[in-house]
This record gives C-alpha cells, structure tokens and sequence, in this order.
C-alpha cells in the first residue's frame, strides 16, 4: 500500500496485493516466507515506479499478524522455514510451560490471554538442538525488517502478543526467560512504533529502485495494533472489531486490567501504539467462513461469495448458532463438517443448505462479538457507545448489520484498510507529515476515510 499523507491528506493506494499461502511439508504447517519477502520486494519496487512529479518516497513500515518467528543463526541465516501457528506442534506444549510457571503467575506477568500458539508455547515445542543453534528469534515483520535493512530488533506491540513480556514494564520477562531455560537475548532489543529503524541496504535499493532517503520505520507491527490506531474514532466510549481471518474484539486502555474475571474471561493486554493497552478477546472470525469455502471448493465448483452472502441474508432470523470460539475450529481442514459436529453435540439443528451455513456462521460471530463487547467493557469499567468494525469484514453487509442488531449498538464499519491506514499515520508522523496524538490522528481518518453507519434494529 502506498500512502500520501499531510495534515488534510490520506491516500492509499494498492501497488501490489500477493497470496500468502501456507505450505505443508512432512514436518508441518509453515509459511513460505521467502515467497513473502520476494513480494514484499516487489511491492515496494510497484511503489517506488508509482511516484510521480518528483515524489520520493520517504519511509516503509511493515506489519503482519502476530506471535510466529523465524530462527536465525550465528550468521544471520534462517534456520528452516517459520512455522504456521495453526501447526498442531504445540499440543501439550502448554501443558510443558505451565509445569513450570503456573497459568495465573503467566497471565500475572505478561497479561496475555490463553491461546495455544502464543510464542512461549511455539518456543517450548522446538526441538532442543533446533533452538540451540539460534543465536536470535525474529517475529515475522522483524525477520522481513532484518533483511531489508541488516538491522536487528523486535517490534514491542508484537512482542507483547510473545508470552515473554511484561505488561507492567514493557520490558521483556527476564524470570520467565530464566524458569523456561530460554536465552534472555533470544529476541533482539525492543523498538517503538515510530522509531526510525534504518536505511534499506544496497541491494534492496537496486533490486526496488527505490531512493537512498527511504528509511524503513517502526510502526504497530502487530497488524491488530495499527489496526486499533486506525480506528476513527470520536472518543474513548467504543469498542472495535478488527475483522479479517481473526476478529480482535475489545476496547483501547491506558492500563492493564490484570483481574481474576479479565483471565477466565481470557481477556488479553496487548500492547498498542503510544503506549495504548489493546484489552481484547480473539473470536475465531472469518476464517470460519473462508475455510468452509475452502473446503466446498476443494470438492467441487468454485463458491460465489456476494451469491451465497446474498442468499444467506434471506435465511430467517433466528437460526441454530454454536461458540465460534471451540478449538476444533482452529486448524485447517473440513469446516462444515466440523460446525456441523459442534451444532450436532449441542443438539442444535444443522444447516441444510450452503446459504444456511453462512448465515448459521454469521449469526454465531455477531453472537459472539456482542458478548465480547459487553465484557470487554464490564470487565474494564470502559462505557462503550458505539462498536467500529474494521478490516476486510466491514465489507459483509450482513455481518455488520447482524452485529449492530446483536450488540444493540450502532456499527460504524471502515476502513477496510484500517491496519495499513494505521501503519502509515505512525510513520507519517514520525516524519513530521502530520502531528498529534492518536485522537489527531483519528480525526484525519474520519475527514478522509469513508465509514458506514448500521443502527441496531429496535426490537
Ligand atoms: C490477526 C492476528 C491476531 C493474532 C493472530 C495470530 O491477524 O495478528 O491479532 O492473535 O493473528
């Protein structure tokens, strides 16, 4: 995505839009990230031929989605391909870590909720002589970082999505380092949104074209932290869904809410730009949706989306719904067949139809991301007026109407480009483009950025 920023100016353009697509070897579930990289590359050389009239582009930023890592060692090579946290290695990895720093002391430290795959867990299942021989652990923007740049360092709003860092000092949890027997140096020193991180290295000039002036800066590399950063809102009183393969749901804090209701609600802390708390739950999504086309089409004729969307919206209301949250749910691999073994074993009735299942899965999100709101602000004392659904669901009518009627709150949905709208603004104003805290920067998204408004249905 290419940005033009000043005070009364956000533009994104798309340059370069690439799959990325998972790979099964024998040993599991990975990212081709060398795939990824070499699109990165190519997107960046899209953008520099995309200046015109003497622009030049001034700086990159790169996000990603959260807790996965590639290894590298003594030497800065990649020790094999990163794995996908939708791996199934970490099954009784937990189990290992929690044998020696109980749940409660973890979530005490770190105030990140339970998910299977979280970096402590992903660290525990690797194979001892595999982790002897890293000198440093890279989160995916910092790994792609490294090799534009040669420079090392670890983003800190991904880092907190890690396990190992403590909510409290934003600094790593060195103890835990200690009690899991992992190198307190494993992961390089911390970063900013908005630090400059470096120039590009010669060869990614030459490769890009791009100028010599083009510095690569630190942004909210955890997608969901720019994510939340591009979020136009008015004031504090909302609550966001960033809505893609995940949804993020919750609500933007000064502190952590470190209570015993917030960890069995398995609520998490995460770290936001400007030193934000992002108080949110994972709901499992649209990942839901899309792999259950995944699936029909890996058995017969491609699926029309606006088609099946379109019919599901003529399903009548109250249909069967089921917990999108089970963790059956979580690898890939045939989805209707397992939201219909769910619903089975709830003694719920199964959808007949495709249209059917969409909506049963709509229903269930919408269901989903109204109890999460309504305990994400319980559990943080946050009043929340208004819900803005961000990402690439904003574009599901359905969805956000089904959600504005469930949470009985107004839906405000766009951007859909909310995480690159945000990475931008954080390096913008890290190069003097625009100033201000994160309420300016909200404030020029909401006179540039073009949201719709669904109000609840009066019941
Ligand atoms: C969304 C996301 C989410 C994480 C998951 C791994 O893309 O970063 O915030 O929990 O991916």
């Amino acid at each position: 995505m290419l940005a033009r920023v000043g005070p009364q100016r956000l533009d994104l353009t798309e340059v370069h839009r690439f799959p990325n697509v998972p790979v099964r070897l024998p040993g599991g579930l990975h990212w081709d990230v060398l795939r990824l990289y070499g699109d990165v590359l190519a997107g960046l050389g899209h953008a520099a031929r995309s200046c015109v009239g003497g622009e030049v582009l001034s700086s990159v930023g790169i996000d990603s989605w959260a807790v996965d890592y590639g290894l590298l060692d003594g030497s800065g090579a990649l020790l094999g391909n990163p794995y996908h946290y939708r791996d199934g290695r970490t099954a009784g990895a937990a189990a290992s870590v929690h044998a020696k720093v109980g749940e409660r002391e973890l979530y005490d430290v770190t105030g990140l909720q339970f998910l299977p795959f979280n970096t402590i867990y992903q660290l525990a299942a690797e194979p001892a002589d595999r982790l002897g021989r890293a000198t440093h652990a890279l989160l995916v923007p910092d790994l792609l970082t490294y090799w534009l740049t040669g420079t090392l360092g670890t983003e800190v709003t991904n880092a907190s999505t890690t396990g190992l860092l403590d909510v409290r000092s934003g600094d790593w949890a060195k103890a835990l380092f200690d009690a899991l027997g992992l190198p307190r140096d494993l992961f390089p020193a911390l970063r900013r949104p908005g630090d400059v991180v470096g120039p590009l290295l010669p060869a990614v000039l030459e490769e890009t074209g791009l100028a010599p002036s083009a510095v690569v800066t630190a942004v909210g590399s955890h997608d969901t932290a720019s994510a939340v950063v591009g979020v136009p809102a008015a004031d504090e009183r909302f609550a966001y869904i960033s809505c893609g393969t995940w949804s993020l749901v919750g609500v933007e804090l000064d502190a952590p809410v470190l209570t015993p209701a917030g960890r069995a609600a398995n609520f998490t802390n995460e770290g936001g730009v400007d030193g934000t708390v992002r108080y949110l739950r994972n709901v499992m999504g649209l990942w839901l949706l899309s792999e259950s086309i995944a699936t029909w089409e890996r058995t017969g004729p491609p699926a029309d989306l606006p088609a099946l969307l379109a019919a599901a919206a003529d399903v009548p209301a109250g249909g069967p719904v089921f917990d999108p949250d089970d963790p059956v749910f979580l690898p890939p691999g045939d989805m209707p067949a397992r939201i219909a073994g769910v619903l089975r074993a709830d003694g719920a009735r199964v959808p007949g139809t495709r249209a059917e299942l969409v909506r049963c899965i709509l229903d269930s999100l919408a269901a989903a991301y109204a109890r999460t709101v309504r305990a994400a602000s319980e559990l943080s004392g946050r009043p929340v007026d208004v819900v803005h659904l961000v990402g690439g669901g904003a574009r599901n009518e359905l969805l956000c109407r089904l959600t504005a009627d469930a949470c009985g709150l107004p839906v405000l949905a766009g951007p859909v480009e909310a995480t690159a709208l945000g990475n931008v603004l954080v390096q913008a104003r890290a190069h003097g483009a625009v100033d201000g805290d994160r309420w300016a920067l909200r404030e020029l998204l909401r006179s540039t950025q073009a949201v719709k408004r669904y109000e609840p249905a009066s019941l």
